[in-house]
């Protein structure tokens, strides 16, 4: 059996985590023969309630599992992670400006970003001599070799989400840029299932929508481009689902506004929905995406992408191979989907400014 591999989860003593953290112990993401390491990371007061989730991932008895490392330091934390899953951040509290959680968290995800530069695996440089040599020649025959497919995958899922993870990436050098991603793929989940809900096939019929921008309200789920198996027959979404009014109201509304309407029916924000979407992520970067499939994902944005502004972490549609992820390009984008990238892209460059201006104090 494979040596273990070392995954650390931060915000492990809340909600997300409870249902994440049994999911990767059991194999649903790094494969069911690649035992695990999890190291759970929270603040100092949650310390108890972590103890409590290491009794009860222990009485899992998962054969996986090979050792739980509950810690409030990040240099315990992240030490020779070869994944990091970044869950916790500063909640919004009553009262409190946008400005101030913004604020509040570039100082929790600079202060992590920068631990994984110092302490996380240097899988590169391990590398022998020789390995370098031959991932330099694959390099520069084939686009997936970039070189970043490494380990040490960083993904954000703390709010919000996609700033947080430029500001991580930015405060780790070290770490390539691509290897850092952002959580968009629970609204990736939602759209998928709500064309599949109105087409009445199970989930698994409709692929390839593609959620644009950043994760919040403004973001745009787009499914010009997603085909559904209409009991055998493949067909695109606009033309399966028959009503162009629904496709460009309500379908996108009850996206962009699903984790509200969750919090206020539950009274809990979504965190069995998240931990699902948390493994898909993390499943697609470790083993690639279907042959033919895309899904989205927060990423880099190199100025190079559908007239994305650069240095932005927005969410693409990608497809994934070796542990590298690249943009899907080329799709026709018609005025109404340029109008809702345009927006989104709008407020995450003033976010990131907001961000960069904090980062630099
Ligand atoms: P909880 O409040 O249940 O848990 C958060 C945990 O993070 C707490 O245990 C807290 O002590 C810990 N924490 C806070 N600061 C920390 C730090 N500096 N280091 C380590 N741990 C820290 O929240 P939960 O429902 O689990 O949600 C976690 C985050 O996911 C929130 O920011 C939430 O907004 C975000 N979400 C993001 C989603 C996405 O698609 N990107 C969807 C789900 C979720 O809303």
């Amino acid at each position: 059996m494979a040596e273990p591999i070392r995954v650390v989860v931060t915000g492990a003593a809340g909600q997300i985590a409870y249902s994440l953290l049994y999911s990767i112990a059991k194999g649903d993401v790094f494969g069911k023969d690649q035992p695990i390491i999890l190291v759970l990371l929270d603040i100092p007061p949650m310390l108890p309630v972590l103890d409590g989730v290491v009794m009860e991932l222990q009485d899992c008895a998962l054969p996986l599992l090979r050792e739980v490392i509950p810690t409030d330091e990040v240099e315990v934390g992240f030490k020779d992670i070869d994944a990091a899953i970044l869950v916790g951040s500063m909640p919004r509290k009553e009262g409190m400006e946008r400005k101030d959680l913004l604020k509040a968290n570039v100082a929790i995800f600079k202060t992590q970003g920068a631990a994984l530069d110092k302490y996380a695996k240097k899988t590169v440089k391990q590398l022998s001599s020789n390995l370098q040599r031959i991932f330099r020649e694959e390099k520069s025959k084939s686009f997936w070799y970039k070189g970043h497919h490494v380990s040490r995958q960083v993904l954000v899922v703390g709010n919000p989400a996609n700033t947080n993870c430029l500001i991580a990436s930015k405060s780790a050098p070290s770490i390539p840029k691509e290897n850092f991603s952002c959580l968009t793929r629970l609204d990736h989940n939602r759209a998928s299932s709500q064309v599949a809900i109105r087409c009445g096939v199970s989930s698994d019929k409709v692929k390839n929508v593609i959620i644009w921008g950043n994760h919040s309200s403004t973001q745009y789920p787009d499914v010009h481009h997603a085909k559904v198996d209409l009991h055998g027959a493949e067909m695109g979404v606009y033309e399966a689902v028959k009503d162009e009014a629904w496709l460009r109201g309500d379908f996108i509304s009850t996206v962009q506004l699903r984790g509200a309407a969750v919090i206020k029916s539950r009274k809990l924000s979504s965190a069995m929905s998240a931990a699902k979407a948390i493994c898909d992520h993390m499943r697609d970067i470790w083993f690639g995406t279907k042959e033919g499939e895309f899904i989205s994902m927060g990423v880099y944005a190199a100025g190079n992408s559908y007239g994305v502004p650069e240095d932005l972490i927005y969410s693409f549609p990608v497809q994934i191979k070796n542990k590298t992820w690249k943009i899907v390009d080329g799709l026709p984008i018609n005025d109404f989907s340029r109008a809702k990238m345009d927006a989104t892209a709008a407020e995450l460059v003033e976010e990131r400014d907001t961000a960069l201006d904090f980062l630099s104090q």
